[in-house]
């Protein structure tokens, strides 16, 4: 049996990409989707697990129905989904009353429950959130019943405030596979058997790296799982370090062929770093020329020319201040408090 395992789609959030992205990642989160149905179709996967917040909050009612669209597209392929922390299930969320297609199962009780497949020889367990947080470790109070040749355990959380996980003890409850959703970072915490898929597409300035889903097969031999880096962009960090030479044009063009390097359909995060002519200042405004930086920070300190401001400044304060801290190295926290308090000094003086 092969099945596709993807979680934290996320639906309806606008991550932020930068000013020539933003509009269109809410919409790249359903493509992404999209892709994966259309995957599942080509490929005929018996089974599509969905493990938690499909929607990054309460779905509304045409939402669901695209959604229930591309599912019921699927006529080989079983679609297990489960809700998880943000899109989870309240009182008046319309996962209540939604009819799925036939080949849908939402398990949407609070406790541990069990969908059977028999013509997978299948049983799929989970539970969907009612609420924000669970702090109860509710994985570990029940064991799979055996009661098909396989059986997956659909699992969202992993932290404190959601369903804390205790990775040894769920594993030595036998599943075949555990699906885990919830933390965005594809992590593989027991290979082959338990992972988390990721978020399918970034959808915070935090989740940096590839993203995508697993895909796997599961037989008598065990399970083997690959992932599958599907997600359209990535959210990067580059760090520059500039040194004396280094001007606004100069930097601006460093910035523009590091993003060419990576890929100009990433999103990044830039960090300036290093010893800057002192007569510098960097205007940053001008530096995101692909519109895909997000964040942009510039901890650049000035580069004193000490030896000529020692000669000028001998009988003053000024002068037996940087005195003190002769022979400091480059990048000391010696040498960060000479530049810190020159600068004190040199703008007290210029008030
Ligand atoms: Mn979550």
């Amino acid at each position: 049996m092969r099945f596709i395992h993807i979680a934290d789609v996320h639906l309806g959030a606008s991550p932020d990409a930068g000013s020539a992205y933003s509009k269109k990642r809410s919409s790249e989160l359903w493509d992404a989707l999209a892709e994966v149905v259309r995957t599942c179709r080509r490929e005929e996967t018996e089974l599509l697990l969905v493990a938690g917040d499909l929607f990054h909050r309460q779905p509304l009612l045409r939402e669901l129905k695209e959604v229930g669209g591309m599912f019921a597209s699927l006529e080989k392929t079983k679609v297990v989904l489960i809700a998880g922390n943000h899109d989870y299930i309240r009182q008046d969320s319309y996962y209540r009353t939604f009819h799925w297609s036939s080949n849908v199962t939402m398990l949407k009780e609070e406790k541990l429950e069990c969908a059977e497949f028999p013509e997978l020889n299948l049983a799929v367990y989970g539970l969907s959130y009612h609420s924000r947080e669970i702090r109860e470790a509710r994985y570990e109070q029940e064991r799979p019943r055996r009661r098909q040749k396989y059986e997956i355990l659909l699992a969202h959380g992993g932290d404190e405030n959601h369903i804390p996980i205790h990775k040894a003890t769920l594993l030595a409850q036998g599943y075949d596979y555990v699906a885990l959703g919830h933390i965005h970072k594809p992590q593989v915490l027991e290979e082959n058997r338990m992972i988390y898929a990721g978020a399918l597409e970034p959808v915070d300035t935090a989740d940096c790296g590839p993203h995508g889903y697993v895909k796997g097969e599961l037989d008598e031999k065990g399970c083997r799982t690959e992932f599958v880096s599907s997600a359209g962009r990535e959210y990067r960090q580059i760090r520059i370090a500039v040194d004396k030479a280094m001007t606004g044009f100069q930097l601006r063009e460093q910035i523009c062929r590091e993003i060419e390097a990576g890929g100009t359909q990433n999103i990044y995060k830039v960090r300036i770093t290093g010893y800057r002519d002192p007569e510098i200042r960097f205007d940053l405004s001008g530096m995101d020329v692909y519109g895909n930086i997000v964040e942009m920070s510039d901890e650049t300190k000035p580069a004193y020319a000490f030896e000529k401001l020692l000669m000028q400044n001998e009988e003053n304060l000024l002068g037996s201040y940087i005195k003190s801290f002769l022979g400091a190295e480059e990048n000391s926290v010696e040498y960060q408090a000479l530049c810190l308090g020159v600068r004190a000094l040199i703008d007290t003086r210029a008030e």
